[in-house]
């Protein structure tokens, strides 16, 4: 068969969304490359994409319909066709429609594949037939918050800009691991202009390790440090007060209220010394090219979302956004401006009808009445692009809720996930080089168009086909049930002024990013009154706000140590998988070796133990079993757990998520995944 090479678009949640070249022929992927020729992507991409025929071409791939024989939890299914499979799930969602309400069914997403068509078409389903609506909370809501908060809008400076700064400040993520690209750009200036890369992370990650300074903060107490940043910063003139009068809205009330946030004061909340914040402030401060790049990482904190606005404000007092290479950026997921109408079908949402927060699925499942905002049970669902068994929080609640035998659940999956198991119903779904889509992305200023390059393996069908025959069984009138996906990416690009889909895939990508005026705030910020707000009104932002500080300051609201609970874990990315993605293919789990916890040499001295040691780590929502790994790049008292491993990865069962809240983070919810305090105890 002939070979050849085309372009597609990394489909992965991750917020690079990388341009690929993937050598194929009709029925095989072989090779994946970066593309050279796009200027952000660079020809770099992470080696777990670059094996992607081992994820396509997995002999474990779902490839049937499957109906569940035996338990929940187990693997006992029989392969039916797809109408029978179809059938089944259309009349159980009809009974429990008839039975209880539209209310009653759930359709749950997430963002395992970040094509617009195929992620959120879901939704199209959901508004038509008046099921239950989502709170997508479990990724950026927090992280969004607090930036909005200041800013007003989600973009920012080229991020290709950072090749030209002379200090990189990576605050709250992990590049190397989590958006690789970012280091290329880095990089360059490093090597271009000897510009220096400063971390801020609680541990010593890949990026920290190989940056000029790391600052390894205690978790949640990023707030601290931005203040008494910006306490030195009016206190030794770095403050650029003419900046702040035109582009700022209260710098006086500011200056006055970080008067009380010394070097001093935030060196006994973060545990960094007072000369490493002093070292840190004088860096930033007289240093024209400052790039943030803020992370979503510091912000799964019960304080995240202040937190967040305090760091965006440490560069709006420094007046950073005026220069070439300078500002601060988190995501340019505002620059896209695309009609979603069709896809989601927006123009039929019925605004009476309960949104549930998705990273309370476990309170939801079990009854919760307040999870449930006072309505009913949740009886029925669908669930595509996400394994919320392992990645949600309250692992112990969200298993009980799907062990309910009184729940039906389909999934459509690539693979059989600990939540496929809990189906009723598995339907097999393609990979993206199985399916058309576009793809838009946080982390620069690209959309992409990813073609169906290969038939589908097996009977696997992509997540619109699925959403598509379900619609005619269940009687949802809706235009985009009656088009391709490709007309579907026609409409949504012509209508959001990006050309049309040929247009698209004649070039591959189009680069949207707004002009450096716009870019860089110098028209103005995102709120109504162009200003960067030191005073948020939280309100404005979500329910959850009473609490909230009025400037940029340390919420004491963590989950912090108690004699009871000594150690703050962080729940980060591992560096080979992609949330629970990756879990699958031999390469990575052979990387990852096994489930570990990173200790302090320190604490396992205190604690009578030593590297390789399997211990008990706990709290009051569960208990883990997971081996010791001796690190000594953390302060005392902070341990950290890579990976969201498969639950059945670790001894017990119970995987890292047992650990962990759903509690709404201020103001607008969203899960503090790096937020927990507990013991660990030798076995
Ligand atoms: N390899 C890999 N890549 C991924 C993912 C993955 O699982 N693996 N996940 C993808 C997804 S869905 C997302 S949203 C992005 C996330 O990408 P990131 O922006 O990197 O965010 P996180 O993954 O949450 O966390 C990153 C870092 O935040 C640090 N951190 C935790 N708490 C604190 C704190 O209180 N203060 C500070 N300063 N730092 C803290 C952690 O130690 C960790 O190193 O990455 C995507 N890319
Ligand atoms: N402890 C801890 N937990 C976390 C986090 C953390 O840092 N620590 N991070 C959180 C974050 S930021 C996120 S975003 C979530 C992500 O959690 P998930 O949404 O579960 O993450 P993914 O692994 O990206 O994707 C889930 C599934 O989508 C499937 N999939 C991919 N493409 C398609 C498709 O086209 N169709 C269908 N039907 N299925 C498809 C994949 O096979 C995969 O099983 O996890 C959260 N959980
Ligand atoms: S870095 Fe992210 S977007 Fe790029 S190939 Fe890897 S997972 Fe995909
Ligand atoms: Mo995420």
């Amino acid at each position: 068969m002939e070979q050849k090479i085309s372009i597609s678009a990394c489909p992965h949640d991750c917020p690079s969304t990388c341009a690929l070249e993937i050598l194929h022929d009709n029925t095989q992927i072989y090779d994946v490359k970066g593309a050279s020729e796009n200027t952000y992507t660079a020809g770099v991409i992470c080696a777990k994409t670059a094996r992607y025929s081992e994820r396509t071409h997995h002999p474990d791939r779902l490839l049937n319909p499957l109906k569940r024989v035996g338990d929940k939890g187990s693997i006992d299914f029989k392969k039916i066709d797809w109408e029978e499979a179809l059938d089944i799930v259309a009349e159980k969602f009809i009974t429990s429609d008839q039975k209880y309400g539209s209310e009653s069914i759930w359709p749950y997403f997430y963002a395992g594949t970040m094509g617009l068509v195929q992620r959120d078409g879901i939704n199209r389903l959901r508004h038509n037939m008046k099921y239950s609506g989502q709170h997508s909370t479990i990724c950026s809501t927090i992280t969004s918050s607090g930036w909005k908060a200041g800013v007003g809008v989600i973009c920012g400076p080229d991020p290709r800009e950072m090749a030209l700064s002379d200090v990189i400040v990576v605050w709250g993520c992990n590049p190397a691991s989590t958006q690789v690209n970012v280091m290329k750009h880095i990089q360059k200036a490093r090597k271009d202009r000897k510009a220096k890369l400063i971390v801020v992370d609680p541990y010593q990650t890949r990026t920290a390790k190989v940056s000029d300074k790391h600052y390894a903060i205690r978790p949640g107490t990023d707030g601290a440090l931005a203040c008494s940043l910006m306490h030195i910063m009016f206190r030794d003139g770095y403050a650029d007060k003419i900046y702040m009068k035109k582009y700022t809205d209260d710098p006086e009330g500011l200056e006055e209220h970080v008067k009380k946030h010394t070097p001093n004061w935030a060196s006994r909340i973060t545990g960094l010394s007072i000369k490493e914040i002093e070292e840190f402030a004088l860096i930033f401060g007289k240093t024209k090219r400052v790039y943030s790049r803020i992370g979503f990482g510091f912000t799964r904190q019960r304080n995240g979302a202040v937190a967040m606005h305090a760091v965006a404000s440490l560069s709006a007092v420094c007046g950073k956004w005026k220069v070439e290479g300078g500002g601060a950026f988190y995501s340019n997921s505002d620059i896209y401006n695309i009609d979603s109408t069709l896809i989601e079908g927006l123009d039929v949402i019925d605004p009476k009808i309960r949104v549930l927060d998705q990273s309370r699925i476990g309170s939801i499942l079990i009854g919760d009445n307040e999870a449930l905002m006072g309505g009913d049970k949740v009886r029925a669902m669908i669930i595509q692009n996400t394994n919320p068994l392992v990645v949600a929080p309250e692992s112990l609640l969200v298993r009980k809720g799907f062990s309910r035998e009184d729940l039906f659940v389909c999934v459509h999956e690539q693979f059989m996930t600990e939540t496929a198991k809990y189906a009723d119903i598995i339907l097999p779904a393609t990979t993206f080089v199985e399916h058309d889509d576009i793809y838009i992305a946080g982390g620069h200023q690209h959309i992409t168009f990813g073609p169906k390059l290969i038939d589908p393996i097996g009977l696997s069908r992509s997540n619109h086909q699925v959403l598509t025959l379900l619609s005619k069984r269940l009687g949802a009138d809706h235009k985009g049930f009656n088009m391709s996906e490709r007309e579907i990416i026609d409409w949504t690009l012509q209508s959001s002024n990006h050309g049309s889909l040929s247009e698209l895939e004649k070039s591959g990508w189009k680069d949207v990013q707004p002009d450096f005026n716009t870019s860089h705030f110098i028209d103005g910020f995102g709120h109504k009154d162009k200003k960067f707000h030191f005073k948020p009104d939280w309100s404005e932002l979500g329910s959850y706000h009473s609490k909230m500080p009025l400037f940029p300051d340390h919420m004491n609201n963590i989950e912090d140590v108690t004699e009871q609970f000594p150690f703050r874990l962080v729940t980060a990315p591992a560096h080979n998988y992609l949330n629970s993605s990756f879990t699958e293919t031999q390469s990575s789990i052979k990387k990852e070796i096994r489930p570990q916890v990173k200790i302090h040499t320190k604490d396992l001295k205190k604690l009578g133990l030593s590297d390789g040691n399997l211990v008990k780590i706990g709290n009051m929502r569960g208990e883990v079993i997971i081996y010791t790994e001796e690190f000594s790049g953390l302060q005392e008292g902070v341990i950290i757990v890579e990976g969201i491993w498969p639950n059945e990865a670790f001894t017990g069962k119970n995987g890292i998520n047992t650990l962990i809240g759903s509690d709404p983070v201020p103001p607008d919810g969203g899960a503090a995944f790096h937020d927990a305090a507990v013991w660990i105890k030798p076995i």
